[in-house]
């Protein structure tokens, strides 16, 4: 009897825990709810460079948005980051890893995009800066080598990258459990 009773109650507390909070295990896709975005969306995302991950390739890490609203949408501010960096800022906790903030927009007076055009920002440099050809904006995160491996910090696996504003209310958001692709579109 005594073995009973102590099977039920483990039970009962595996049963009270499972319902009052979420295991490590389920965390990651319980935790991110894709939003597609109605001003601000995302419409591919390079997640993994092709071959080893260095500093040399982080520009095969990219995030591309675009304004599917019909008005101009002041982009100052926006955060792109990754599960990691969202989570922070969410929580109020300073972070300068996995994070990108938009200052300015090249050949652009001002931080105002059109309907209908892109942003795109890659994890790397580029020799010249950021440019803007034709509708989209390309901007150059040059993300910290110290920072995931090698400056890339989109997990190849198993990740989400954001689009927000400031304070870290989402814009546009979308996860991935999966391995094996480069780049993708949502
Ligand atoms: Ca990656
Ligand atoms: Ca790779
Ligand atoms: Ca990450």
């Amino acid at each position: 009897m005594r073995i009973n009773k102590s099977a039920t109650l483990l039970a009962a507390l595996f049963v009270a825990a499972s319902l009052s909070t979420v295991s490590p295990a389920s965390a990651a896709s319980l935790a991110v709810a894709d939003v597609p975005g109605d001003v601000l969306r995302i419409v591919e995302v390079g997640t993994d460079a092709m071959g080893a991950d260095s500093v040399a390739n982080r520009n095969r890490e990219f995030v591309r948005f675009q304004n599917v609203s019909g008005a101009p949408v002041d982009v100052a501010g926006v955060l792109v980051e990754d599960n990691w960096a969202h989570s922070k800022t969410l929580a109020d906790v300073a972070h300068s890893c996995n994070t990108y903030k938009i200052v300015d927009l090249p050949s652009n007076p001002t931080t105002m995009v059109a309907p209908g055009e892109v942003v795109t920002v890659f994890n790397g440099i580029r020799w010249g800066g950021n440019y803007k050809v034709g509708s989209e904006y390309r901007l150059y995160a040059n993300s910290d080598p110290d920072c995931g491996t090698n400056g890339q910090f989109f997990n190849n696996d198993n990740d989400a990258v954001y689009v927000t504003k400031g304070d870290g209310t989402v814009q546009s958001s979308w996860s991935w459990e999966h391995n094996g692709g480069y780049a993708f579109k949502p």
